[in-house]
């Protein structure tokens, strides 16, 4: 009897066993998708882009960062950019070294944090950098085909050997939002619209995230966010999105670059048709950058740019970054925004690191 109980039992727990190893386990990059669909139910979480690096006035000081020294704690989003990684350089286009940027990221991971990398890689036909936009053949030249294929693919091999190495101190792979051939609505960058035809713009899409699969990379989401546009339509945006099958997040960037009237006009409208078309297609939505440059306006903060970000449901919304004083889009100590910008952190729905963690 007892022999038969106890074979029993074997085979129930073997069952188990078999069926827990048939069950896939939940892709890494999935389950940072789980953690944003959470997080965009339950408020907005605020990023800042090279956050750590530098700020107004300083440079390369590790433990330092201006939003943490203006509100006490570190953006929930961290904003990384790859430009330059592409040529084998050891720093991006904006000096900060790979492997400062490699060490602050997972940092960031580790203390509960997300990250978001942006792309701004150089023109692979004139070797000028991501703006040169004299010449619209360049999407067409690294496609499977054309003269620069082969020199962007191993572009790619660059690209995809950093972001392999973003794993956690155990090995495992750390999840990370990529933004690749962003803001491609406009024309500044050689991917842009008027650079390249719709079908060379998938093509390009697809090479890249196939080529990162391909290197076991499959713990990215992948954003795709097109540039803020007075005059975007449902169709505009689904001319050129990759596809449901191709994408995980759709993003929108938006500076104000003009009047406050404008740019509060346009972002809500392209908000409210971007945020539709993310929840009928069952995306994830973000305001993937804004900002105002040097942010003049002392009560921008809650009076302009809050009343958006509440407008939609977002999972994050994120500032550029802090280059100078001019190119400077967070707060820093002595800012005239500084107090404004206190208000908004204490905003019960606006998260920070500590809220999401
Ligand atoms: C742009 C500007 C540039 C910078 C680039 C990549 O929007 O901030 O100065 O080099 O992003 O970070």
């Amino acid at each position: 009897m007892i022999v038969r109980l106890l074979l029993f039992l074997t085979m129930v727990v073997s069952f188990h066993v078999a069926m827990a190893q048939d069950v896939p386990s939940m892709s890494i990059g999935n389950r940072l998708k789980e953690r944003l669909s959470a997080l965009q139910q339950k408020g907005f979480a605020y990023g800042h882009q090279d956050d750590t690096f530098y700020g107004v006035e300083w440079k390369w000081q590790q433990g330092r960062s201006d939003v943490r020294e203006v509100c006490g704690d570190h953006p929930a989003v961290m904003g990384f950019e790859l430009g330059g990684i592409e040529l084998g350089n050891v720093c991006n286009l904006d000096s900060v070294p790979f492997t400062m940027m490699r060490r602050e990221m997972l940092a960031h991971v580790r203390r509960g944090g997300i990250a978001t990398i942006s792309w701004h890689p150089h023109n692979p036909l004139t070797g000028g950098n991501a703006w040169d936009v004299l010449d619209s053949t360049v999407v067409r030249s690294i496609l499977p085909g054309g003269s620069r294929h082969r020199l962007f693919l191993g572009w790619m091999d660059r690209l995809a050997d950093f972001l392999q190495k973003l794993s956690s101190d155990n090995g495992e792979p750390v999840a990370f939002i990529f933004r690749p051939w962003h803001e491609n609505n406009g024309s500044w960058f050689w991917w842009g619209e008027k650079l390249c035809t719709t079908e060379e713009y998938h093509a390009l899409w697809c090479m890249t995230q196939d080529y990162l699969l391909h290197k076991g990379l499959t713990n990215i989401v992948w954003a795709y966010s097109p540039n803020l546009d007075g005059g975007m339509t449902e169709e505009r945006f689904m001319e050129r999105y990759p596809g449901n099958d191709r994408v995980d997040m759709i993003g929108l960037d938006a500076y104000q670059w003009g009047s406050r009237e404008d740019f509060i006009r346009d972002t809500r409208s392209n908000l409210k048709l971007l945020s539709g078309i993310a929840q009928k297609n069952n995306k994830l939505f973000a305001l993937t950058e804004c900002g105002l440059q040097s942010v003049p306006d002392s009560k921008w903060w809650t009076e302009t740019l809050l009343p958006l970000v509440k407008s939609q449901p977002l999972c994050y919304f994120l500032t550029w970054r802090n280059g100078d004083m001019k190119e400077r889009y967070a707060p820093y100590v002595g800012s005239c925004d500084e107090k404004n910008f206190k208000l908004l952190y204490k905003d019960k729905q606006i998260l920070f690191l500590n809220d999401i963690k």
